[in-house]
């Protein structure tokens, strides 16, 4: 599993590692290394994120569909949004996807 997650956070420079890794456990209140759910969107909710929306982030999360996202999904969720970025955006596409992050990582 953590062959798994090196790979999957390849590219990704260890200052991101840290920080992702830093928010996975803000959002897991409970310390169960897994975000349940309703700590996602009680979290989403006090950020004023939109429900919808909130849904819709966790479910790109949770590869695996068990209702809870891990670590390694955490991680390789963000990893493969990068790599879209980088794949065909502009700029503009990525800033507004960072403005994005920024408001699910606060
Ligand atoms: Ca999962």
């Amino acid at each position: 599993m953590l062959n798994k997650i090196m790979a999957s956070a390849k590219g990704m420079n260890k200052e991101e590692q840290k920080r992702l890794s830093a928010l996975f456990h803000t959002y897991d209140v409970d310390n169960s290394g897994r975000i349940e759910k309703h700590e996602f969107t009680t979290i989403c909710q006090e950020l004023n994120v939109p429900a919808q929306e909130a849904e819709g982030i966790f479910n790109r999360l949770d590869i695996d569909k068990d209702g809870t996202v891990t670590l390694e999904e955490f991680i390789s969720g963000f990893q493969e949004r990068h790599e879209e970025e980088e794949d065909d955006t502009e700029a503009k596409d990525k800033q507004s996807s960072k403005n994005k992050e920024q408001v699910i990582s606060r």
